[in-house]
């Protein structure tokens, strides 16, 4: 790996630089904004807060911790040459190796030259009379940029539950997201862990191999599906090379943007062995297309209760102990919450060391010296790891005082919801973009290339402004709140809308309750910018333009041009507004 040219602890500050550009963050969104940037020919500076680029997969290195879309397609796809030099060893690549998969993408596109690492951007305000942001960092760094760019990630905030008298246990606190880069030992130790979300259930196998006890405190049961992951034979990674650019544009067609099988088949109108059959396929395939078991799963209650019993079945099948059984399985809607993928996390408590503490109805009192006291039993630990997940979606943005136009500020605009249209942009707040914003598909698509389209997009746009020499670009406030209504009402047709998770902010007590990704597949929203840039950049203003803004050249993306998949997405789906998505 090459150093990290405009890294250095001792640098001085930038002060009074003008930037055409400022990226805040060099995960996967930083990196390829700025190669789309420098393709321009603009000036951009990224600021990112950590050591080093990849972003979530820089900062979650707990134990396990690996990418549950197949790698051969979570990966970029604007580059062929780099489809066909990385090979990827896994079906799952583990969180190291997409770590320096990102650390290739910055060498070899020789981006590194215009980021500073080990900076955190604090403010950004626009200056209305100069029309540009203007940025501080917590390095003393203060620039000017015509553009701001969040590339901020979805799940970046971590979620740190007040927990009483935290600071009195005498052993280290982990978080699964800020893991330590030089990592844990957990030999001969008593751990507990918080949390059973899927950075839990992918640490906890591994960690119950190393402690000498493990608890896990466990709020709400967690459906999860086995990975069945392996090494990639060269045989295998060959025939998907060989025809890469057609999986690509497969998987753009479909509403996660990634391929796999999916039957589109209602779940009730197959008999109750055709059920059977079919979920006994699917999990043998396991991983996240388990839900693409049948088209309706996550749109009828009914159909949802036979995978959900099914998922059960197999939770006590694996878990010896009827009443840790019983504990494990859960009676929500299957899939509602992220579905997690495991390998060995159910028989993990099997193991005669490892103990499940239900904190559902008495939750956790407080933290003591030696450990966790629970209704009044105090478990005793040497070390505890937070699985707490993250503030999502918004989170990032609260960290950095974001003021627009008036001085108003965006976690003013947001309070009561995010508020963004087609996710990429917010009124009010010229020339910033959100890549993978709320109000787009992000966290239900596969990240790469949901970032992938939105930075091709947010390219094409600033490029256009060139064309016609638009000084600023930003939402219509009208045609803002229509796209927020129709997040809001395509996600009432999913029951993915009706329980406490992330995707609606419920994870964290106090905050808005929102559905905040937008659900009603990725094909159908890369449709909908396509259109939106067709028709002129329509729902944006852009200022200050010496040519019309009516007839643009439009510039579009090629491979942008996603077809819907027929197969999957039927007119019929599409019409009912039952666009299947995992
Ligand atoms: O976080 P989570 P995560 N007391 O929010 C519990 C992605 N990801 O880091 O469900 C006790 O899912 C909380 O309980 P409850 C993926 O999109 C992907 O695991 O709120 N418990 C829950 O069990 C994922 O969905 C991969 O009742 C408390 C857990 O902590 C997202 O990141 C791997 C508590 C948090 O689970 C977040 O996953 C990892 C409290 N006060 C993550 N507060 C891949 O595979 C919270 N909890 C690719």
């Amino acid at each position: 790996m090459a150093p990290n040219t405009a890294d250095e602890r001792e640098r001085p500050p930038e002060i009074g630089v003008a930037f055409d550009a400022v990226v805040v963050g060099a995960g996967f969104a930083g990196l390829y904004m700025l190669y789309r940037l420098r393709g321009l020919g603009l000036t951009a500076r990224i600021y990112e807060a950590g050591g080093g680029v990849g972003g979530t997969w820089y900062w979650n290195r707990y134990p396990g911790a690996r990418c549950d879309v197949e790698s051969m397609q979570y990966s970029f796809s604007f580059s062929e040459e780099l489809d066909q030099q990385w090979d990827w060893s896994e079906k799952y690549a583990p969180q190291p190796e997409i770590l320096a998969y990102a650390n290739h993408i910055a060498d070899r596109f020789d981006l590194r030259q215009n980021i500073v690492f080990n900076t955190r951007v604090t403010a950004a305000t626009f200056d209305e009379t100069a029309k540009c942001w203007r940025v501080e960092t917590d390095r003393g760094d203060r620039v000017t940029a015509r553009f701001c760019i969040m590339a901020i990630g979805c799940l970046s905030a971590t979620n740190h539950p007040p927990f009483r008298d935290r600071e009195s246990f005498r052993g280290p606190i982990y978080h699964t997201g800020e893991w330590p880069h030089e990592g844990v030992n957990f030999a001969g130790l008593r751990v507990g862990v918080v949390g059973t979300g899927s950075s839990a259930i992918q640490s906890i196998p591994i960690i119950a191999q190393q402690a000498s006890a493990l608890t896990v405190f466990q709020r709400t049961a967690t459906y999860s599906v086995p990975a069945w992951n392996e090494k990639l034979s060269p045989e295998y990674r060959r025939a998907i090379k060989a025809d890469y650019p057609a999986l690509r544009a497969k998987a753009r067609a479909r509403p996660t943007g990634f391929y796999f099988p999916f039957n589109m088949q209602p779940a009730l109108e197959a008999t109750p062995e055709e059920r059977e059959r079919q979920y006994e396929e699917a999990w043998k395939r396991g991983g996240l297309p388990f839900l693409g078991a049948y088209g309706d799963l996550l749109f009828d209650k009914a159909a949802n209760d036979t995978i959900a019993d099914f998922a059960r079945r197999k939770i006590r099948g694996i878990v010896r102990n009827p009443a840790t059984a019983d504990l494990l399985c859960p009676d929500n809607v299957f899939g509602c919450k992220r579905l997690c993928v495991d390998t060995g996390y159910f028989e993990t408590y099997n193991l005669p060391h490892v103990k499940l503490v239900d904190v559902s109805k008495t939750p956790i009192e407080r933290f003591t010296a030696q450990g966790i006291e629970v209704n009044g039993t105090e478990y005793e630990l040497d070390a505890i790891v937070c699985a707490t997940g993250f503030a999502a979606m918004t989170g990032s943005f609260e960290k950095i005082r974001i003021a627009g136009r008036n001085g108003l500020t965006l976690a003013e605009k947001w309070q009561a919801g995010p508020r963004a249209y087609l996710g990429v942009a917010s009124a009010g707040f010229p020339n910033l973009f959100t890549i993978t914003g709320p109000g787009s598909p992000s966290v239900l698509a596969s990240m790469i290339q949901a970032i992938e389209q939105h930075v091709d997009w947010m390219a094409d746009c600033i490029a256009h402004m060139r064309d016609i020499g638009a000084a600023t670009v930003e939402p219509v406030e009208k045609y803002e709140d229509e796209w927020i209504e129709h997040v809001n009402e395509v996600s009432k047709v999913s029951l993915r809308s009706t329980c406490s998770s992330w995707y609606v902010g419920a994870n964290i007590p106090g905050r808005p309750r929102v559905f905040m990704p937008y659900i009603g597949g990725f094909p159908v929203y890369v449709q909908k910018c396509n259109e939106v840039m067709s028709n002129g950049f329509e729902g944006f203003v852009m200022d200050g333009a010496n040519a019309k803004n009516e007839h643009p050249r439009v510039r579009l993306t090629e491979r942008w041009r996603v077809p819907l998949d027929i197969e999957v997405i039927s007119p019929a789906a599409v019409a009912a507004r039952r666009v299947p998505v995992v």
